[in-house]
């Protein structure tokens, strides 16, 4: 048998495995991967050797914590410009809906992503990358949605592309084709939807540039009948499809959502529980985005409890965008889950490994630590796994498995 690429002794595993108790967790554990997939996720003891005669290379963990690479499932992180003008505004009173009827809003950072080179798109996202995979993400979904024509939502979903090719990270896209409506195509609503949903939605898939859909459907933005045939284009070009439901108000959303076997609904505050039960049934995850939430000072809650008692995977994600959620802390927004919407520090963490997992179609791959999947993992310097909820960022891991295995790769070594 040919060795292990690298094997993790004296550690503790959170595996976040489905019903393996909390946080999946194994005591005296070793983690070894090879050709970036995991090989053993178990007990020391039960180790099939000694040690060096296992593995190219034997860390010793010291004790840390492995967990499963972060997932963060919604972002909308590949656009340019800020939008702090507008946050001093709505401190000033300005309400989110008053700013974007007035024009600025999503449309103002249409207008600033449209200015920009493709490269210079690139640079700015690639930093706001870099912040989340400090805090141990391994894969990110990445939305369009700020080009609003077709050269620039392409552009957009090139740049997601490019950041998982240019880095260890997985990136997942979505093409977001109903997100605003431009002012120049107000009088021809149905027109821009057709034409999102029709020929630019197909020269997406032909070029392969998104794996999934989304929409908005909320009272600023588009309904859902238009989000309903919007979605019964993409499914019938074999695209899965997401939906941003009942933000701020309730649309029904996650019921749509749930009808087009939605991977995921997002958001959630709105949604009663017609809409939950829905959810269950279809197997759709329910993403949660506390940074929303807390940047538009929200007080109506997504309905935890139904969730939970309906069996619905609760993921969280930060949705990092220039408007609503100016934040490429992961690990911040875990700590929000818990302390704005009463999510336990493991149900923080399953939502940004297994169920985030789910909430991309990728729970085959990864989202815990499982023999067989993906090396995507993350060694912590702490002594629980819910202190990744605990402090309000500034938790960073001390290595991470993806990295690990495209570094040998690089290499040439085994
Ligand atoms: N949901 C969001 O949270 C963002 N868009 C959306 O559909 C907000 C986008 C923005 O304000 O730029
Ligand atoms: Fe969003």
């Amino acid at each position: 048998m040919s060795k292990w690429d690298h094997l993790w002794i004296n550690a503790r595993l959170a595996t976040m495995r489905e019903g393996a108790g909390a946080y999946g967790a194994i005591e005296n554990a070793a983690l070894a991967d090879k050709a970036g997939r995991l090989v053993y996720a178990g007990p020391m003891r039960d180790l099939p050797g000694k040690t060096e005669a296992l593995a190219t290379r034997v860390i010793d963990a010291q004790n840390q914590w492995i967990t499963p690479g972060l997932i963060d499932c919604h972002t909308h992180l590949v656009f340019a410009g800020n939008r702090a003008v507008e946050f001093e505004q709505r401190l000033k009173g300005a309400s989110y809906e008053q700013i974007a009827k007035a024009g600025g809003g999503i449309m103002s950072t249409v207008r600033a992503t449209r200015a920009v080179t493709e490269d210079e798109l690139f640079t700015q996202s690639h930093a706001r990358f870099n912040g989340l995979l400090s805090e141990g993400v391994t894969t990110v979904e990445i939305k369009s949605g700020y080009g609003l024509d077709l050269e620039t939502e392409k552009r957009m979903l090139r740049v997601a592309r490019r950041l998982g090719q240019e880095t260890y990270a997985r990136v997942t896209t979505t093409y977001l084709g109903l997100h605003a409506l431009p002012p120049d195509s107000a009088a021809k609503r149905a027109a821009y939807v057709a034409d999102m949903g029709g020929p630019i939605l197909r020269a997406i898939a032909d070029e392969g540039l998104a794996d999934a859909v989304d929409a908005f459907c909320e009272g600023i933005a588009f309904t859902p009948d238009e989000t309903a045939q919007f979605f019964a284009a993409a499914s019938a070009l074999g695209l899965k499809v997401k939906l941003h439901a009942d933000q701020l108000s309730d649309t029904n959303g996650a019921a749509l959502a749930a009808r087009f076997r939605a991977l995921s609904a997002d958001h959630l505050e709105y949604t009663d529980a017609a809409g939950v039960a829905a959810m269950a049934k279809a197997g759709t995850v329910a993403v949660l985005l506390p940074g929303a939430f807390f940047t538009l000072r929200e007080t109506r809650k997504p309905p935890v409890e139904a969730l939970r008692r309906a069996k619905v995977p609760i993921a969280v994600a930060t949705d990092c965008n220039p408007g609503t959620s100016p934040t490429v802390s992961l690990i911040t927004t875990m700590n929000m889950a818990c302390t704005l919407f009463g999510l336990t520090p493991e149900e923080a963490l399953a939502g940004v490994t297994r169920n985030a997992a789910r909430a991309l179609g990728l729970a085959h791959e990864t989202g815990s630590l499982e023999v067989g999947k993906a090396a995507d993992y993350a060694v912590w310097p702490i002594g629980h796994p819910a202190e990744l909820s605990y402090w309000i960022g500034g938790t960073h891991p001390s290595a991470i498995g993806r990295s690990a295995a495209l570094a040998s790769a690089n290499t040439g070594s085994q």
